[in-house]
């Protein structure tokens, strides 16, 4: 079983949202950036690497929220509240990046899978 690692960067009451460019089903939707756990890393240090390769930043700490999501039969997703450390975000593997509230949370086409997730990054935007 493959493990992915999504992250959620806070800021001002809003959390970063990245859209995705591939694959063609998943373009154009929003995820929390993120990717596969390669052999031998923690969650802390995937989400530390993903988060350096797409966006440019340093990022900290994995504080797991929300329910593990499956992917399919051999993939397994988590989230993390991570703390931004350096770095202004850039969508270097992404179409665009947008922080967002809690209203605009509601509105922004997600993908499926990073639905699961929305009851505790409300809670999380609204405390
Ligand atoms: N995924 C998701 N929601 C997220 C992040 C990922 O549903 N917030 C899904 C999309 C893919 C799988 O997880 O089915 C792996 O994500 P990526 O393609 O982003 O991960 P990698 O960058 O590690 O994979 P690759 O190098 O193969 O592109």
């Amino acid at each position: 079983m493959g493990h992915v690692v999504a992250g959620a960067v806070f800021r001002d009451g809003r959390v970063l949202l990245a859209q995705r460019t591939r694959p063609p089903e998943l373009a154009g939707r929003w995820e929390l950036p993120g990717g596969k756990i390669e052999p031998g890393e923690s969650a802390e240090q995937a989400l530390a690497r993903e988060l350096r390769e797409e966006l440019g930043i340093e990022v900290r700490g994995a504080d797991r929220f929300g329910p593990p999501v499956q992917l399919g039969s051999d993939l397994v997703m988590c989230a993390y509240r991570v703390d931004l450390v350096s770095g202004e975000p850039r969508p270097l593997d992404h179409a665009a990046l947008r922080w967002v509230d809690a209203k605009e949370l509601e509105q922004m086409d997600l993908v499926e899978a990073d639905r699961a997730w929305l009851p505790a990054l409300r809670d999380m935007l609204a405390g």
